[in-house]
């Protein structure tokens, strides 16, 4: 099987996919589109009309065996291939939990979710973005807090959740987000923690050496 990944040149919903192809050290294309191009594009031609999008193509016959459009699909796909999914059900439970509340900071929308924040300004901007740090972090991030066993969510094995919560620790603490205090998750060591374990791995530091722009997470 070959991989494809397909996104933007930056972070956002592809960095967990690829860095747990990394880290599973699984070969992928990892296909960067600059935005002119994706603008002029037919978007019909993605499933969703929207990136990341993977390829899995069959090596002998070169028929396309899957196109997966949606993240949260993909990461778990890629988790998968990666080693990075748990067999036991006591550890997918937990590992299944734990990408739904990362995902919940993202995209939810009460409390209010970062992605709904992206696209406001001055006044707009800077109400929902506290309300983000007073009631979506405690709301989210606390509930991941008391799950995670450590150093990693079910242990001393790292999982896909592992990987999606350290982009997201990532973005949270880069100084990045304005509004958003680099202290946010000072209450959080656990969170840190894993954030800390995935940034130590030689194949992790090795990509950020090649994309140091994609190291906050953004
Ligand atoms: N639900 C989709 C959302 C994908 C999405 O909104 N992608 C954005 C980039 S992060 C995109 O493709 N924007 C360009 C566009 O919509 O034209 C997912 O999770 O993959």
């Amino acid at each position: 099987m070959s991989l494809k990944l397909v996104f933007f040149p930056f972070a956002g919903r592809a960095l967990p996919a690829r860095l747990a192809f990394v880290i599973g050290n699984v070969p992928f294309v990892d296909e960067r589109v600059p935005f002119d191009k994706w603008d002029s594009s037919d978007k019909d031609a993605f499933p969703a009309g929207s990136l990341p999008v993977l390829h899995i193509t069959d090596d002998i016959t070169g028929a396309t065996t899957l196109v997966l459009s949606e993240s949260q699909a993909i990461y778990r796909y890629a988790g998968h291939r990666a080693g990075l999914y748990p067999s036991g059900p006591t550890e997918i439970g937990r590992v299944e939990e734990v990408l739904k509340l990362v995902d919940d900071v993202f995209s939810s929308t009460d409390p209010i979710g970062l992605m709904r924040t992206f696209h406001l300004q001055g006044d707009a901007l800077s109400s929902a973005r506290k309300e983000f740090v007073a009631k979506t972090i405690p709301t989210f991030i606390s509930r991941i807090e008391k799950l995670l066993v450590g150093p990693y969510t079910t242990g001393s094995t790292i999982s896909i959740s592992d990987v999606t919560l350290f982009c997201i620790v990532r973005l949270l603490m880069s100084g990045n987000l304005d509004h958003v205090p680099v202290d946010v998750l000072e209450a959080y060591p656990r969170c840190r923690g894993v954030c800390e374990g995935v940034f130590a791995r030689p194949e992790v530091m090795a990509y950020f050496a090649k994309y140091p722009n994609e190291v906050n997470g953004a």
